[in-house]
């Protein structure tokens, strides 16, 4: 038996499955106005950023999330200038985002002011480009923003929690619906849609929702080991872009020099769905 202590952090579906990672230590803990924030050190995964107990990012598999939700919208557009975030107070979008030397601004809407400094504080390889001057922060309620906002934006990424807790009104059709108006034409918005293999009822349920305000509504997937079911999606919602109907080569080319993940072959790919995932997204209306 060993005398150190076998520490581990768990998270673990309503169904019964999900992951467990050993821990080295707690670096951060505390309850902000509107969640548990932790940022664990691993010695599997290195920092982790857990909110309300769930794994949001970590610093050795955050590509995988990071470089998918910004790589494939951001690339099919021809010149993205205005860039929204709304989540993301980890900062790995927006890192991601700034790698196109095109963007003149994003916006970081984040509800939580305590993510943001604990992650530019303990986890800089993914919090690092948050003090960018090309960035703005706005710490308040991504509903409340998204509202003000009309013709403003050529990307939009929702880089949001589980549809529980303060992220829960990111998932509704009101909210989609102010996405669209504060998108320019040409615009595209990106969120995160969940696990097609572990969240199927949200997922579904998202999809509806969209498919109500979006002509064009369509879903990408890829692995994300430290999520639920290890799989992940995301849905490329706009009024006039059909997925790799553009492709920018000459940013694909930029870019995949120094991604881990994203490549030419890679954003081609993304859209072709499992056919089970096909019919559960039959099934969402
Ligand atoms: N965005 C997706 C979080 C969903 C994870 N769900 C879970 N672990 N149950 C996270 C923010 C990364 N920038």
């Amino acid at each position: 038996m060993s005398d150190v202590a076998d520490l581990r952090y768990t998270e673990m579906s309503e169904q019964g499955m999900g992951i467990s990672v050993k821990v080295n230590s707690t670096i951060f803990h505390d309850e902000s106005d509107f969640q548990t924030i932790d940022i664990i050190e691993t010695p599997a995964l290195g920092k982790m950023l857990i909110l309300d107990g769930l794994v949001m990012t970590s610093d050795k598999d955050e590509f995988f999330y990071h470089e998918m939700i910004a790589h494939v919208p951001m690339n099919s557009h021809p010149e993205p200038k205005q860039v929204l975030v709304i989540g993301g107070g980890d900062g790995g979008t927006v890192r991601e985002v700034l790698k196109h030397s095109c963007v003149e601004r994003v916006v970081l809407c984040e509800i939580d002011g305590m993510v943001v400094d604990a992650c530019k504080k303990y986890i800089p390889n993914i919090a690092g480009q948050l003090d960018n001057p090309k960035v703005e922060i706005q710490i308040r309620d991504g509903i409340e923003y998204i509202a003000t906002q009309e013709n403003q934006f050529d990307i939009i990424l929702i880089d949001s929690t589980d549809p529980l807790g303060p992220g829960v009104g990111l998932f509704t059709e009101e909210f989609y619906t102010n996405v669209k108006k504060s998108l320019k034409k040409g615009g595209i918005m990106v969120a995160q849609s969940e696990s097609p293999f572990a969240d199927k009822k949200e997922m579904k349920l998202m999809y509806a929702l969209l498919k109500k305000v979006f002509p064009i509504v369509r879903t990408y997937v890829g692995p994300m080991p430290t999520y639920p079911g290890g799989y992940w999606s995301w849905a490329f919602c706009s009024c006039d872009v059909e997925p790799l109907s553009y492709i920018d080569e000459k940013r694909v080319e930029l870019i995949e020099k120094d991604a881990k993940l994203y490549n030419s072959e890679i954003h081609k790919s993304v859209f072709a769905l499992p056919n089970f995932v096909k019919k559960l997204l039959a099934e969402a209306v």
